[in-house]
C-alpha cells in the first residue's frame, strides 16, 4: 500500500500573531508530493484552540489514516529543529487563539500520564545535523497546544505501522531569514525528516 503522510500546521495564537508552522505545513506538502511521488501527502491548519485544534487533529488521522503523521508548530525558544520525544497528559491555565482557556485539566481523563513518540528521533537529529542544520531532540513539548495535540495524535494513531511526532520551529521564521534557520532550510529539514520517516520500513 502506498505510504500516507499527514502534515500538520497551527493558526495564531496570543503572543504569535503569524504562525509560520501553519504556512510551512502547506509548502513543505507541496515540495513533499514532488520529492516523493509514490507517497500520497495529506495537509491540514489546525486552529491554535483547546477543543477544535485537538479535534481537528484527530478527526484528521481518522480520515486519513495516514502512515506518518507529522505535526510542526512554532516556539520562541526554538534554535532550529526540536524534536519531541513525548507528551504529557496535563493543559497549561493559557489562552488559546479564540482568547478560551482548557475546559479540562487533563487532555485525556483516565489517559497515561506521557505518551513517547514513534518518530525516530535520534536518526532525524543526526540526519539533520550531518546536513548543518541546528536540531536537538526535546523531552519537554510545553503544556500548550502543541503538547495537547502530539498527546492526542500519539493516542489516535496506535496503529503498529504508524510513525506520529512533533516538531518545535523557530517562531522567529514568521519574520523571514534572520534566525537561526533560515526558511529554505526549514523546508530542507522538512523533507530530510519525511526521508528518514519514510525510510523506518514499516511504512512501505
Ligand atoms: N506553538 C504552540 C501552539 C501552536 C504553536 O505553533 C505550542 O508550542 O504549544
Amino acid at each position: 500500500m502506498k505510504p500516507t503522510v499527514l502534515i500538520t500546521g497551527f493558526g495564531p495564537f496570543p503572543g504569535v500573531e503569524v504562525n509560520f508552522s501553519g504556512l510551512f505545513a502547506v509548502r513543505i506538502a507541496a515540495a513533499a508530493r514532488r520529492r516523493f511521488p509514490g507517497v500520497a501527502i495529506h495537509v491540514a491548519r489546525l486552529p491554535t484552540e483547546w477543543e477544535r485544534g485537538t479535534e481537528r487533529a484527530a478527526q484528521a488521522i481518522l480520515r486519513v489514516k495516514p502512515s506518518i503523521v507529522l505535526h510542526f508548530g512554532v516556539s520562541t525558544a526554538a534554535a532550529g529543529f526540536v524534536i519531541e520525544r513525548q507528551a504529557v497528559n496535563a493543559c497549561m491555565a493559557h489562552a488559546d487563539g479564540a482568547g478560551m482557556l482548557p475546559p479540562f485539566a487533563l487532555i485525556e481523563p483516565g489517559g497515561p500520564k506521557r505518551r513517547l513518540t514513534s518518530l525516530p528521533v535520534h536518526r532525524i537529529v543526526t540526519r539533520l545535523q550531518a546536513r548543518g542544520l541546528p536540531a536537538a531532540a526535546s523531552d519537554d513539548a510545553g503544556t500548550y497546544l502543541c503538547n495537547a495535540v502530539l498527546y492526542r495524535s500519539l493516542g489516535a494513531a496506535s496503529a503498529p505501522a504508524t510513525i506520529a511526532g512533533f516538531v518545535h520551529l523557530p517562531a522567529s521564521l514568521a519574520a523571514g531569514d534572520d534566525g537561526a534557520l533560515t526558511r529554505a532550510q526549514a523546508l530542507a529539514g522538512g523533507l530530510e525528516i519525511i526521508a528518514v520517516c519514510l525510510e523506518q520500513g514499516c511504512v512501505a
